[in-house]
């Protein structure tokens, strides 16, 4: 018999196909209540599928009295009840590493696009004002300042990106990584040094509005910030504030507090790139961790564990 496994969000066509030969796959999705759904049948299901933006919290966890691994489409566990996880003993996979390059080229992309205005200065050749008058200089980016809140896996090929730009790097953290150098360990030294303050921390709690009033106006009007992390990490009405009045330079977001929703106030400026959370958005990494989702749990079922571990 094929184990019970449960779909909480959408995964790609080929990996629920995949999922479908080897387990006996209930779409929560599919439910108009899926919390009544499951308090009636979260007894059957032994495993379980998320995605990094959808997560599993406790109220969930425990109407799955059964569930031995959950296995996530994403890096981000920040919407994972890990602790629940950890005490019961449910397997957590999740996928790391897969898409540290595309998203740290998103932060090059927005980091480029923030200071040299690609975006801004298309709007402005197709609205025909080239016409009239040169589009007004830009930022330069070679040889400039990086500070990188987060040097974990994504930060440090962010950090190796930047080389091609000459730049010099430093970071923040929780602690000086090893073989890393410039380590700084205050935010708020990090933000006044930089030019560009690239936010590549995990999300969560303990990051929770880490990019503050403060550090923005240490950023200052000539600073740029950009955001592949989550939106939780900005203090997000403090952003818009600084960037409607010219308090920092501009910013690249491809994260938001309360996504899809993206504070209209930004809609007008022209100081800020926005993107619709796809830093790990391309053709070739969605299929390796959706590959990586499929793998956790087969790996689970041979041997006991999933191949890459949250918990
Ligand atoms: C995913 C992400 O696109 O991996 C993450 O944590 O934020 C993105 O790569 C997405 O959130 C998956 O649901």
């Amino acid at each position: 018999m094929k184990p019970r496994l449960l779909q909480h969000g959408r995964l790609p066509e080929q990996t629920e196909a995949r999922l479908a030969e080897h387990f006996d796959v209930h779409p929560l999705w599919a439910e108009s209540d899926p919390a009544a759904y499951l308090a009636q049948h979260g007894g059957e299901f032994v495993a379980m599928t998320t995605r990094a933006a959808t997560g599993v919290d406790a109220a969930m966890l425990g109407a799955l009295p059964n569930l031995r691994v959950i296995s996530s489409f994403g890096v981000g566990l920040d919407k994972l009840d890990l602790d629940t996880a950890r005490a019961r003993g449910i397997a957590v996979g999740y996928t790391p590493d897969v898409l540290n390059d595309c998203v740290a080229d998103t932060a090059f992309a927005l980091l480029m696009d923030a200071a040299r205005q690609v975006s801004a200065a298309d709007r402005y050749t197709r609205r025909g004002e080239w016409l009239k008058a040169p589009y007004p200089l830009t930022t330069r980016v070679s040889g400039k300042r990086l500070g990188i809140v987060g040097m974990g896996r994504i930060g440090r090929v962010i950090a190796k990106r930047s080389s091609g730009f000459d730049m010099e790097v430093r970071y923040f953290g929780r602690k000086p990584q090893e073989g890393v150098d410039g380590f700084e360990p205050s935010l708020e030294a990090l933000a006044k040094w930089a030019d560009f303050l690239v936010v590549a921390t995990s999300g969560g709690p303990a990051t929770r509005n880490l990019i503050s009033a403060a550090v923005l106006d240490a950023l200052g009007p000539q600073g740029y910030l950009i955001n592949i992390a989550r939106g939780t990490v900005v203090d997000e009405a403090a952003l818009v504030d600084a960037l409607t009045h010219k308090r920092i330079a501009g910013a690249g977001l491809d994260v938001f507090e309360n996504e899809p929703k993206v504070p209209e106030a930004l809609f007008a400026l022209d100081n800020v790139v926005l993107l619709p959370h796809v830093a790990s958005g391309t053709h070739e990494t969605r299929a390796a961790m959706a590959g990586l989702v499929f793998d956790n749990l087969k790996s689970f079922f041979d041997t006991g564990a999933v191949l890459k571990s949250a918990v």
